[in-house]
């Protein structure tokens, strides 16, 4: 039995303690399903997810009933169905998590029935120009703005080993994290060890450099300093209002904002900066583009994995770094489209979770499939995020 015999979803929660869903895909006694994310720093352009309850709907009573008796090995043809059934633009009316739930859940049970490993299967969907063979891991160590209550404004702090191997690079992640803990407990008080929405400590320093010092002394204290970068996902649009970014307590303007950027890459030799500036600034990160010449200027809320952002990014020379999140499209074939955007512009791509997360563990496939440049899941704690840095490493060694 090759046809898909039954659809169902029902409601689960995620890391936050939020509703999500989960969608099951049958083909006879052949079952696969898939665990939506959801975002706190959600960009504007996103595609639009329902309330759990109505997605749940949304699956049971519409997609199940159009989708009974296709091939789950016709993806392209099955994304095209679920787009035209919910006939909007952003995909508001039956939900991007709904349909992306279906779509995904599709790809598994294709290759569930094609016997071949997750990843396996996907290359067999799509031709993307590779970058990396174990992509480079972004972890989130420490954790502020929209993820944290905290006085940080800039969302995530992270350390980047620089590593050909997934255990290699787990291990220098982790070993650096432990010392961190050590570090916090000694430069505030035994009681400061707060963990945020990803995993990652935080702290009860007030300034957005005090996260990269810190780290920073945590890696040469360990003899690090050559296996690891810092990159930062500042977030730009949740701290910003009116034209000025509000930052350690004080309104600034986007050109002041620029300078800080020079002045902490010039200190810390920073790796990659995603969302610099809010989100319709694309000029801004242009502009940053030409300071982190060692580095990597990521878009997230900026190009909300969508073909269109993506070729205005591209026009205005404004990244070279795409964060991939498959909720913010909605299908996995316009992912796989976007992704092959990217690339084909020379542009890199870092697979995401979402703040929100469920222990599915479905990106380490996508970001091993395509020899990805990056792959971004949060500190190396947590079940949700462990299960995604698992999957990598289970694949790496097989
Ligand atoms: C981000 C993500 C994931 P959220 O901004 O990159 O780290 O956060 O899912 O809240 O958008
Ligand atoms: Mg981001």
């Amino acid at each position: 039995m090759s046809k898909i015999t039954q659809i169902d979803a029902h409601k689960i929660l995620d890391s936050r303690g939020n509703y999500t869903i989960k969608v099951m895909v049958s083909a006879g006694e052949v079952v696969a399903d898939f665990s939506v994310p959801a975002g706190a720093s959600v960009g504007t352009h996103e595609a639009i997810s329902r309330d759990a309850d109505s997605a749940v709907k949304a699956v049971k009573n519409e997609l199940a009933p159009a989708l009974k008796g296709y091939d789950p090995r016709d993806q392209r043809e099955i994304d095209q169905l679920l787009l035209k059934l919910d006939g909007t633009p952003d995909k508001s009316r039956l939900g991007a998590n709904a349909i992306l739930g279906v779509s995904v859940a599709c790809a598994k049970l294709a290759s569930r029935l094609e016997r071949m490993p997750v990843y396996q299967y996907l290359k067999t969907l799509a031709k993307i120009k590779p970058s990396r063979t174990i992509p480079y891991l972004f972890m989130n160590l420490i954790n502020g703005g929209k993820h944290a209550s905290s006085y940080i404004a800039f969302q995530e702090y992270m350390v980047v080993p620089v590593s050909e191997t997934v255990d290699e690079a787990l291990t220098i992640g982790t070993t650096i994290q432990k010392e961190l803990r050590k570090i916090i407990t000694e430069s505030y008080s035994p009681f400061s060890l707060n963990i945020g929405d990803e995993g990652g400590y935080v702290i009860e320093g007030r300034s957005v450099r005090e996260p990269l010092a810190m780290l920073q002394t945590t890696i040469a204290s360990l003899g690090l300093k050559d296996k690891v970068r810092l990159a930062m996902d500042t977030a730009a649009s949740s701290f910003y209002q009116d034209g000025f970014y509000e930052v350690d307590g004080k309104k600034i303007m986007p050109s002041e904002l620029l300078e800080l950027y020079k002045s902490l890459n010039h200190e810390f030799n920073i790796f990659s900066i995603e969302d610099p500036f809010y989100e319709e600034d694309f000029d801004g990160f242009r502009d940053l583009r030409g300071e982190l010449v060692n580095g990597y200027v990521v878009g997230d809320d900026l190009t909300v994995t969508n073909p269109q952002r993506l070729q205005e990014a591209i026009n205005k020379k404004s990244i070279n770094a795409i964060i991939i999140k498959m909720n913010q499209i909605g299908t996995l074939s316009e992912t796989f489209d976007v992704m092959k955007m990217a690339r084909d512009n020379d542009i890199e791509c870092i697979v995401s979770h979402r703040s929100g997360e469920t222990n599915d563990d479905f990106i380490a496939d996508l970001a091993y499939a395509f020899g990805v440049f990056g792959l971004k899941a949060g500190a190396p704690r947590r079940g949700e995020r462990i299960a995604k840095y698992n999957r990598l490493w289970e694949i790496a060694k097989s």
